[in-house]
């Protein structure tokens, strides 16, 4: 079966005219309330988003099956996507693990970290998501700043670069498109390397940029320069209308695909 996670996305963001992912980092101890103010934003914002991503923010505090399943359920009422933002790092029968509870509990894509390898790594995750027509997202360039300690590190890979020294998140980048996946994460504070890589993606996966707004990218300039959605948090969560907030950024930065 072909994986549809790319095209179910792009069709998201063109009936909500909108190139955002809202980061669902809600801060809170207590199950109940934390899911009543998640249903209450996503229920504020839903209609200017093309997807939601959830983090260890709900995914620790929440049960799986219940409550997470519940915003997920919410989101693709809306018309959204649901994105699983555990950037996924172990032996593939960790992983493969981690996945299937994700699959089971609605998602429809995640997020890995290619540091780990294909082979007995992120191999079998990928072939399962795809089976079961889910999307994989790799991490290519993160957004803070010591991120140029592990991904702007140059490394001479003798299996892939024939003995030439390349950046770290150069290497991350080919396996993307090597390994089949879906799409990448790269950082909205790093706009040179986000022309790049757009130039080189050039459709094949679909770019991901966090670090707009509290973290200091530009919103309209990283869509400009090639990412496909912004991963938005603080900017929308913390605003004093959250709906406007989210309308803003869907008005300055939306172009169809
Ligand atoms: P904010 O807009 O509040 O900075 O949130 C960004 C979100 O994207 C957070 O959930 C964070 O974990 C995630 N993220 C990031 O900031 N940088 C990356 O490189 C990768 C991420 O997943």
């Amino acid at each position: 079966m072909t994986n549809q996670f790319p095209a179910r996305i792009k069709k998201s963001a063109e009936n909500h005219h909108s190139r955002i992912v809202l980061a669902l980092d809600i801060k809170g101890k207590e199950p109940k309330p934390l899911l009543e103010k998640t249903l209450h934003i996503l229920k504020q914002t839903g209609v200017n988003l093309a997807a939601v991503k959830l983090n260890y923010h709900l995914l620790l505090p929440l049960d799986l099956f219940n409550s997470v399943a519940t915003i997920i359920n919410e989101a693709h009422n809306q018309g959204l996507q649901a994105i699983a933002d555990l950037k996924i790092n172990d032996i593939s029968s960790t992983n493969t693990v981690t996945a299937s509870y994700l699959w089971d509990a609605g998602f429809d894509s995640l997020i890995a970290n290619p540091f780990v390898g294909l082979e007995e790594g992120l191999g079998p995750v990928i072939t399962a998501a795809h089976e079961e027509n889910r999307g994989i997202i790799l991490l290519v360039y993160m957004s803070h700043k010591g991120a140029e300690d592990g991904y702007g590190l140059k490394v001479q890979s003798n299996t892939h670069t024939a003995g030439r020294f390349m950046e770290m998140h150069e290497l991350f980048l080919d396996r993307a498109l090597s390994w089949g996946c879906d799409g990448i994460v790269v950082g909205a504070t790093r706009p040179e390397t986000m022309k790049k890589v757009s130039s080189k993606v050039q459709g094949k996966l679909l770019v991901f940029s966090p670090g707009v707004g509290a973290q200091g990218g530009s919103p309209r300039p990283t869509i400009q320069s090639g990412a496909d959605f912004l991963i938005v948090g603080r900017s929308i969560l913390d605003a004093t209308s959250p709906a406007q907030a989210a309308e803003d950024i869907r008005r300055a930065t939306w172009r169809p695909f």
